[in-house]
C-alpha cells in the first residue's frame, strides 16, 4: 500500500486534472501551470489516443510536466505506462481493466499510489483486492474525449458503492463540467477528474477555480 492515508487520498481526488499533448490546442505545459495555479489537486499525465508522443517526446513532456507538478506540490501520476512511472519516479499509476494487471501492477510501484478505472461492483472488488488505493468510475456523462468509453452509467455505482459502505476513495470522470459537478459528489464520489474541461477551456485557470467551487461549495 502507499505511504498516503485514505484521508489523503480522498483530498487529492477533489480536483484530479488529466492532460496529454493531444488534449489542447495550446501549449499543454501552459494549460498545466495554470491548472496547478488554480488550484487542482492532483494530475494525470495521460499520453494516449490520436497524435500521442512516443519514445523520447514522451518521456520529456512527462519529465518537464513532472516537474511543474513539483513547484507546487501535487503529486504526478502517469496513466498505464508503468515503466515510464518507475523511470521518473512518479507518484503513481492509473490503469485501466484493458491495461497491465493490477496485482502485477501494484507489486512492481511498491508504496506508490495505484488508481484503477473500474464499471461495476466486481470489478472494484477485484481493484480492492489487488491493492488499489483509488478507483475510478466512468463515464459519469457522456464524453468525446475517450473515443472507447463504455456506456454512460450517471452516478448510479458511485451511489451503489457508497450504499455498501465501501470507504474506499472514488473520483468520476467522464463530461464532467462545472456545471454538472455538484451531482457527482453529491452522490458520494470523493472528487472529479477531467480532461477538456479545463484543458480546452478558454481560461484554464479560471475554470480551475470554478471547478473548486463546484465540489467544495456543496449548497
Ligand atoms: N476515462 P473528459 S472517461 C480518460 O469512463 C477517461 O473511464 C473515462 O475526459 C472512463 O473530462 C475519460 O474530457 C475521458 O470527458 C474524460
Amino acid at each position: 500500500m502507499t505511504t498516503y492515508t485514505k484521508e489523503q487520498i480522498k483530498q487529492l481526488l477533489k480536483i484530479y486534472f488529466i492532460m496529454g499533448s493531444n488534449n489542447s490546442t495550446s501549449d499543454p505545459e501552459f494549460i498545466l501551470e495554470e491548472a496547478l495555479k488554480g488550484g487542482i489537486s492532483v494530475f494525470q499525465f495521460r499520453e494516449k489516443g490520436d497524435g500521442a508522443l512516443m519514445g523520447e517526446d514522451k518521456i520529456q513532456l512527462a519529465m518537464r510536466m513532472q516537474e511543474l507538478c513539483k513547484q507546487y506540490h501535487v503529486p504526478f501520476i502517469v496513466n498505464d505506462d508503468i515503466e515510464l512511472a518507475l523511470s521518473v519516479n512518479a507518484d503513481g499509476v492509473h490503469i485501466g481493466q484493458d491495461d497491465e494487471n493490477a496485482i502485477k501492477v501494484r507489486k512492481m510501484l511498491g508504496n506508490k499510489l495505484l488508481g484503477v478505472s473500474a464499471h461495476s461492483i466486481e470489478e472494484i472488488q477485484a481493484a480492492l483486492d489487488a491493492g488499489a488505493d483509488y478507483i475510478g468510475i466512468g463515464p459519469i456523462y457522456p464524453t468525446s474525449t475517450k473515443k472507447d468509453a463504455k456506456a454512460v452509467q450517471g452516478t448510479s455505482l458511485v451511489e451503489i458503492v457508497r450504499e455498501k459502505n465501501f470507504s474506499i476513495p472514488i473520483v468520476g470522470i467522464g463530461g464532467i463540467t462545472v456545471e454538472n459537478a455538484r451531482p457527482v459528489i453529491q452522490a458520494g464520489a470523493d472528487g472529479v477528474a477531467v480532461i477538456s474541461e479545463i484543458s480546452m477551456a478558454e481560461n484554464p485557470y479560471k475554470q480551475t477555480i470554478e471547478l473548486r467551487k463546484a465540489v467544495f461549495d456543496q449548497a
